[in-house]
């Protein structure tokens, strides 16, 4: 019996890393799909692909999570059953640079507040009050141990991660006289597409973050995801820090050489 046999996820930031890896690994399970992601050519690709090789169905929009319009059109778009999922992964997230606060281009700036933290609060907002009217889910919301920790250079990046920890707290205490569970998860470094945006895409800047140690991949959040919610609907993990073994804070990395 497959875990998520004919359930229903939400999954935002799916074209990519983390949140196409949950996806994968969610379809696996029997998981129908609502994907949501800007890149529509890569969600349809996803498509295709889940559907004949998982026969689960997979809807995608292609939307800017930052966008409450956009949000809101593809929404009022679902079929019903899609508008109440059994899982919502918020997992659509960026970086932008390492410079300091008062060098930051405020573009930068601003679309990290906005992908990150607006994002995160539009979906839920959409979605949730259908899940509580259906009575039960999981909601994850994908943090970092940026939410945790402030790095140099991580000035706006680190301050959205902590919102992000703060809403999903949040959340908690709002939901807690419902069967929703809120789960956040905080990765240390996963080796995505996430280094080549927050460096512009500077191939060699990024290569260097993940230089040296062996990093998280993102079929290692996937399968924590995962884990997360098909556990007993009575338990709820608050949250999980996860980690390279080879990094032990934001900071503090064991290197390799020559590797
Ligand atoms: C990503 C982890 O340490 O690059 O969220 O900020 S870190």
């Amino acid at each position: 019996m497959k875990m998520l046999e004919g359930r229903i996820a939400v999954i935002s930031g799916a074209s990519a890393g983390i949140g196409k890896a949950t996806a994968e690994y969610f379809a696996k399970e029997g998981c129908n799909l609502v994907l949501i992601a800007r890149r529509l050519e890569r969600l349809k690709e996803l498509k295709k692909d889940f559907e004949a090789k998982y026969d689960v169905s997979v809807v995608i929009g292609a939307v800017d999570v930052s966008d409450f319009d956009q949000c809101k059109i593809f929404f009022n778009s679902l079929d019903e059953k899609f508008k109440a999922p059994d899982i919502l992964v918020n997992n659509a997230g960026l970086a932008f640079g390492m410079e300091k606060l008062i060098e930051k281009p405020v573009e930068d700036m601003d679309k990290m507040i906005d992908v990150n933290v607006k994002g995160v609060i539009y979906i839920t907002k959409l979605f949730v009050p259908y899940m509580v009217e259906k009575g039960g889910g999981s909601i994850v919301n994908v943090g970092s141990i940026a939410g945790r920790e402030v790095y140099p250079g991580g000035n706006v990046y680190c301050a959205t991660k902590h919102a992000v920890r703060a809403l999903s707290n949040a959340l908690r205490i709002e939901l807690v006289d419902s069967p929703i569970r809120v789960i956040e998860i905080a990765p240390g470094l996963v080796e995505t597409e996430f280094s080549i945006v927050r460096f512009k895409g500077d191939k060699e800047k990024a290569d260097n973050v993940y230089k040296g140690l062996t990093p998280l991949y993102p079929d290692d959040i996937a399968d924590l995801i995962l884990y997360t919610v098909t556990r007993p609907p009575h338990v709820q993990i608050n949250e999980v820090v996860i980690m390279p073994v080879n990094q032990a804070t934001t900071t503090v990395i064991h290197r390799k050489q020559n590797e």
